[in-house]
Formats: C-alpha cells, structure tokens, sequence
C-alpha cells in the first residue's frame, strides 16, 4: 500500500541541487510541478518533499501532526531575524512569549488605530506621484517598498524613513533585499562551498549590524524618551509582559522581532500590491469594477476608516491577487513524528515539506478549469464563504499564520482605494509580460506604469 514518493534522478554528491535555480528556486519547483505531479521530493542538502493539492494541503495544516519548520532559506535568514517571530523554531520559548505579548496588537482593533499613520504614508506616496506627472514611470516594485517600509516602521516604532523623499530606496531596504538573496543563496549551495565564500559571510555579516543598529537605536531613544503605555508596537515589546509566563521580551530579542518586522512587513505587502495592479491593468474590465466601486463608496471624500468595510470589490481583487500571485513561494513543515501522507508516503521528522502555495491556489478541485485566470468575482456572492478549509493559504498555517495579516489587509486597501480615486493608472509598457523576481519572496520584475490624475478628483 505504502508507495515511493516521484523524484528526478539525483547527481553524484550534489544530489537534486542542479535541479533548481539558486536565485529563483520556487520558479523551478512550478516547471517540476506538472511533470512529477501533486507530490514529489527533491535531495537538496536533504530531502524536501514538495505538496500541492489541496488534500494534501489540508493534512500538512492539522498541527497535532505537523508544524513550521525553519530550515535550508529560513534558518540561513537567522543570521539577520534570530529567534524572532518568523524565524524562531516552535520549541523557542521566546516564539511563545513574543505570540502572546504582541498578538493582541496586531488584531483588528488595535489596527484600526492605525488608520492615520496608514492615511500619511499614502497620502505621501499620491502626493509624490502628483508632483512627479503623468509622463513619470512608476517603478512598482520601487515605490510599493517605500510604501510598506515607511508604514511598518511608522505604525510599529513611529519612526519616520521618509523614504519618498529621497531618490534612492532606504539604504536598510537595500541591504535587506542583498541579505535575503544572500540567504536563499547558502541554502542551495553544498555546505564546503558555502565555508569557503569567506568574502561574501563578511559582507552579509557587517550588512547585518548594520540593520540591527537601527533597531537597537530606536530602542535606546525609547528608553531615553518614555512614551504613553500602549502607544505603539515598540512600547508594547519594551514594557508588556507575557500574560502566560510573566516574562517580558529581551533586548536581543526585541531587536530580532523589531528587523523581522521591517523584513517581513515589507516585502510581502509591496510584492501583493505591485502583483494587483500588474492584474488589474491586464484586465481593464476588472480595473473600472474597481474604480467605480471606490467612486461610489468614496466619492469625492477624503476616505475614512468607515469606508474601508464598504470596498468588497477591491478587497477581492486583494484576496485573488494573493491567490494567483501569492508573494509568499512556499510553506515549509515537516511531521512531528514519521508519518503517512495520504495513507501511503512515508514522510520522516526531520524532512521538509513544501507546500507549493502557486499550485495549492491553482488547484482544479477547487477553482475550476479557469483557476489560473484573475477573477475576483469568485470571491463575492458567497464565494469566499464556500472555500474549503486550507484551500487559500497566503498567510501561511495555524498558530504560525502571519501576524500582520490585518495590519497588511487594511494598508493595501487604503493605498489602493487612494490610487483608484485620485488617478488613471496605465501600464508604462503596454506590452509587459510578467516576470519574477524573487528574494524570499516573490514580486514582479520591472513592471512599472504611470499615473493621470483624474479631472475633478483633489
Ligand atoms: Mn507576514 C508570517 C505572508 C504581511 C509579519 N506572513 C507570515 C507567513 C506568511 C506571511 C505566508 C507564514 C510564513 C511561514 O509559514 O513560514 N505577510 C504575508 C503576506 C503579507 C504579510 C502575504 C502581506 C500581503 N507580515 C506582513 C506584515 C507584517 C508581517 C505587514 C508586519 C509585522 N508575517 C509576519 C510575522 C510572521 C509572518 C512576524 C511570523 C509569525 C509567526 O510565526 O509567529
């Protein structure tokens, strides 16, 4: 009954690394994907299973048999993240202590709070787009980043990058981005080689402090500068303990979870935008759904926290953009203990399972034969209520789901309600294709467009 699981033959020594393309390694996974089926496994440093079916899906996701596993590209990413939230192994106590101090401020009232901070980021960004003119082109991936980057940071510590008045991306962005692709690096090379680029560890190490100063700053002037209980995430990790233990985040750690959440709040939310408008344009139908919706709930009003309820149409354009374009490659689990997969793969602890979150969302089970297509009106009309479980996975699984997946959701419609009502926003080349890049996630590559403000609208 127990059957193996398809592999592609293996090198001598190296296994299936020549397999997969060390700067863009999801993009291998997606050409393996049709001819090896819903599951297969490659020997990448170890054997990493990759599962895409939402049946399988729906197994790996019960947490009494499986869970996050940090590994190959996310344990390398320790280097900069530590036993911060993102990058922490479950057994980490300070996974616990930091889930619980910091999730009350990441859920949906604390994050209507935010709105203002939210309204001043974008508001700066349209602003910028205005004074720069409809001849402009917009560098998404670019000016998305700054968005985000400039939202977490004034939402989480209220530290001002002010990243749109200056020609270049925060030198912190830079860095990141060079860290991240660093990372994915190691973990595709054998480990001799890894030991003998001496140079690059060098440079990714002082990289690295460098990002760390930031946040170790921000918290000294803190503690020089004693703001009202509760003001923001930054005081929260600095003063609130633990309600389970008592303990309170330590230094070392605020610093991990303070660059986790530049790292992590950024890319995901700027890849997301920068993927919708890419869809959006392809498909001008959907793009004046959009438009009118935000004409009809907005107006000529400056938006409002109550409006953003109002928007169902762009917060399923939001929801399938996740869906067909998710920022985020892949999941990665493994089993608590050896286990069947299906009742017949056989699947040892201590090897990796993929979940291939591109082909999960293309599952023909359960989007139907247009599963690749762009079609946010699947997800209205009952249509996102009727999902299987486990079927729409962009935030990740359980217990170490995204925490900032609120805070994400509100930002992203606010920026996008604010373009919809102020401009018409066309593709700078309208004979773009999209293609990928990748750090440790997934975004466009040289998608850009411009912007026409719209006669009327101030
Ligand atoms: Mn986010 C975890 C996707 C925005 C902070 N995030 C995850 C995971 C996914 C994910 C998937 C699970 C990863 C894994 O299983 O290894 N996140 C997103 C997407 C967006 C996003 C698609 C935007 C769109 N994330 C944000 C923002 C923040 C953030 C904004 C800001 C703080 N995310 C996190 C943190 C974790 C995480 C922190 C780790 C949570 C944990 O394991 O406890």
């Amino acid at each position: 009954k127990e059957i193996p699981i398809p592999q592609p033959p293996e090198t001598f020594l190296l296994g299936n690394l020549p397999d997969v393309d060390p700067v863009f390694s999801i993009g291998s996974i997606w050409k393996l994907k049709p001819i090896y089926g819903d599951i297969f496994k490659l020997n990448l440093k170890g054997n990493v299973i990759f599962i895409s079916s939402r049946d399988l899906v729906d197994e790996v996701c019960n947490e009494d048999r499986f869970e996050k596993f940090v590994s190959g590209p996310l344990k390398e990413v320790r280097a900069l993240t530590g036993d911060g939230l993102f990058t922490a192994h479950q057994y980490e106590p300070a996974w616990g202590i930091a889930h619980r101090t910091l999730m009350p401020v990441f859920g949906p009232i604390a994050i209507r709070k935010m709105f203002p901070q939210m309204l001043d980021i974008s508001s700066q960004m349209i602003l910028n787009w205005d004074r720069l003119g409809p001849d402009h082109v917009i560098d998404s991936a670019d000016d998305f980043t700054r968005l985000a980057f400039d939202t977490i940071a004034f939402c989480a510590c209220s530290y001002r990058f002010n990243s749109f008045l200056t020609p270049d991306p925060p030198t912190f962005a830079t860095q990141m981005a060079e860290v991240l692709v660093e990372a994915g690096k190691r973990a595709m090379r054998p480990n001799i080689e890894n030991n003998l680029r001496v140079w690059s560890a060098k440079e990714t190490e002082s990289k690295i402090k460098d990002m760390w100063k930031l946040g170790d700053d921000l918290v000294a002037e803190r503690r020089a500068h004693p703001q009202p209980e509760n003001s923001d995430l930054l005081n929260t990790m600095l003063y609130q303990k633990d309600p389970l233990t008592g303990h309170m985040m330590t230094d070392e750690n605020i610093r991990f979870n303070l660059t986790t959440f530049l790292v992590a709040g950024h890319e995901t939310t700027s890849g997301t935008l920068a993927f919708m408008w890419y869809l959006l344009l392809k498909d001008p139908e959907k793009l004046h759904k959009a438009q009118k919706e935000v004409d009809e709930v907005l107006g000529d009003n400056a938006i409002e926290l109550k409006h953003l309820s109002q928007l169902k149409y762009v917060e399923a354009c939001i929801r399938e953009t996740l869906r067909v374009q998710s920022p985020i490659g892949a999941l990665a689990m493994h089993a608590k203990e050896e286990t069947l997969l299906a009742g017949k793969y056989r699947v040892k602890s201590n090897e990796k399972i993929q979940v291939n979150v591109r082909d999960l969302h293309r599952d023909r089970k359960v989007w139907g034969d247009d599963a690749d297509d762009f079609r946010p009106e699947r997800l209205l009309n009952g249509g996102w209520e009727a999902l299987p479980r486990n079927a729409w996975k962009p935030f990740g699984n359980g217990a170490r789901a995204c925490i900032g997946r609120a805070l994400a959701e509100q930002e992203m419609l606010i920026a996008t309600a604010l373009m919809l009502q102020r401009f018409q926003v066309e593709m700078a080349d309208p004979s773009y294709d999209l293609q990928h890049k990748s750090t440790l996630t997934i975004k466009p590559d040289h998608f850009g467009f411009k912007v026409r403000r719209r006669p009327g609208k101030d």
